[in-house]
């Protein structure tokens, strides 16, 4: 642990937070705000990291990997970590009495910190997540787009509906690069193998008509969970990590209940981990869109006790990586986001859109911010600009319906924009079929893609918007 004391006049200052992986909340706030802290437990560990959650105070802001303080004039004091691949880095800053402390803990080993005053904060936070990037060696493919079946769909998608889609894309000239099929294929997490019965075929029979269509088949797993009710689960209660009480670590709270995870430290699980992302690309999806991955890096009792959370996650992504090839396009989802550094080709750089602007409820009365939200997703992705240095940002899915949808024409238009600010993955997840002239019109504008494909200088021009980005009237 580490301490500065800088004495400045509090109340001029901001700070940009970061939290750990892509659902937890990024934001630049004022200094004197409070940290929202989720009321309801059960969010603790989807969302953030158990181990160094928001702090719910006024005053007392918590990031992780990178921290900067923002003085009126645009410069102020950065701070930040050179290598992520072992070590988590958590900063704190605290308003004591007429100045800030701040402070540094690195869980894992020791690795070089950066800490400076600086007349430009924008361009020294993005220099210093360029020198992270750089040091873990980024993945800096070009963007691609990408439509998905989650966002209508859910887990009721069927082959039939992937099938209607992407022959209608193709019908209406829509330039999707690539077809990806989300969560509701597999009988279990766990067992990727076995199909859903409601999925009406397997995974493995979309790839053929997809390509015959002209696009990249992508396929949807969370490699590291174990549904309590799958084949894996019976078979290999040795994989798990455990909890405290020495039985399987419960994890998160998605498809009704908590589940276990798999335990990357064990030897027999980096194998099952390899060959599953190479049984995927078999079947002949090399865009992989891997999910929940923050599993693999929550304190728990593992096999290997000398092997720290963060990294027993990253062994666990290499696996992954090394079974898909590396010419395969990784996206991370749910995944910490620093420690995926150079193993990944794109990262959900925040939580999931919803077809409405706000879950006021949930987001300030029960201070759960990374609930899903059309807003939720694009602050948080904004908060994240510099992170363009580490891989494609993808700021999740643009709705350009009208059906089924809760947002105006207006918000429509808001995140259409706002996605272009924000570049990296361009995607959709709307039912082409429910698209009109005016909402084909709006996706072609979502999926064009910029030349430079690059956060305009977001600070400056966006600067208010980053902070205080409410519903446009
Ligand atoms: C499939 C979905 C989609 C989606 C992912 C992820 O914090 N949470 O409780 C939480 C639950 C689910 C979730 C995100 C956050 O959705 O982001 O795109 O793939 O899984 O189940």
């Amino acid at each position: 642990m580490r301490e500065w004391h800088l004495p400045v006049r509090v109340e001029a200052l901001k700070v940009l937070v970061s939290g750990y992986q892509s659902w937890s909340e990024a934001e630049l706030r004022p200094l004197t705000d409070v940290q929202a802290r989720p009321a309801m437990a059960w969010r603790h560990d989807q969302g953030h990291d158990p181990g160094f959650l928001p702090s719910g105070l006024g005053g007392v802001w918590r990031s992780h990997t990178l921290i900067a303080l923002v003085r009126g004039d645009g410069g102020g004091w950065v701070g930040g970590v050179l290598d992520a691949t072992r070590t988590f880095a958590q900063w704190e800053t605290r308003v004591e009495g007429d100045g800030v402390q701040v402070t540094r803990t690195l869980e894992g080993p020791e690795v070089p910190v950066v800490w400076e005053e600086t007349a430009d904060v924008t361009a020294a936070v993005e220099a210093l997540a360029a020198r992270l990037g750089r040091a873990m060696g980024a993945r800096q493919p070009a963007p691609l787009r990408v439509w998905c079946s989650w966002y209508s769909y859910y887990r009721d998608v069927t082959l039939d509906a992937m099938l209607e889609n992407a022959r209608l894309a193709r019908e209406r000239g829509l330039p999707f690069d690539v077809f990806q099929l989300d969560d509701g294929f597999q009988a279990d997490l766990g067992d990727w193998t076995r199909p859903a019965a409601h999925f009406g075929g397997h995974a493995r029979d979309l790839p053929g008509p997809l390509r015959e269509l002209g696009f990249t088949p992508g396929l949807w797993l969370a490699p590291f969970l174990v549904g309590p009710g799958s084949q894996l689960f019976a078979e290999h209660r040795d994989w798990l990590v455990r909890g405290p009480d020495g039985g399987p670590l419960p994890v998160g709270h998605n498809w009704g209940g908590p589940y276990p995870v798999l335990d990357t430290t064990h030897p027999d699980v980096l194998p099952w981990l390899r060959e599953l992302t190479a049984t995927a690309r078999a079947w002949g999806y090399p865009y992989l869109k891997l999910d929940f991955l923050f599993g693999a890096a929550l304190p728990g009792v593992r096999f290997d006790p000398t092997v720290g959370r963060a990294d027993a996650y990253r062994r666990g992504l290499q696996g992954l990586r090394d079974g898909a090839g590396q010419d395969a396009f990784l996206l991370g989802c749910g995944a910490p986001l620093a420690q995926s550094i150079g193993l990944v080709d794109a990262m959900r750089t925040g939580p999931d859109v919803a077809p409405y602007w706000d879950d006021h409820t949930r987001r300030v009365w029960l201070g759960d911010g990374t609930a899903p939200s059309a807003r939720a997703a694009l602050h948080t992705s904004l908060s994240r600009w510099y992170q363009h240095a580490w891989y494609q940002p993808d700021p999740d899915v643009a709705i350009c319906r009208r059906e089924l949808s809760l947002l105006s024409a207006e918000e429509r238009g808001t995140v259409a924009g706002m996605l272009d600010v924000i570049g990296g993955l361009r995607a959709s997840s709307d039912p082409i079929r429910m698209l009109d002239e005016e909402g084909l019109n709006l996706l072609r504008r979502c999926l064009e893609v910029s030349r430079t494909d690059r956060p305009r200088t977001l600070t400056r021009s966006y600067g208010p918007a980053v902070t205080h980005f409410t519903r446009a009237t």
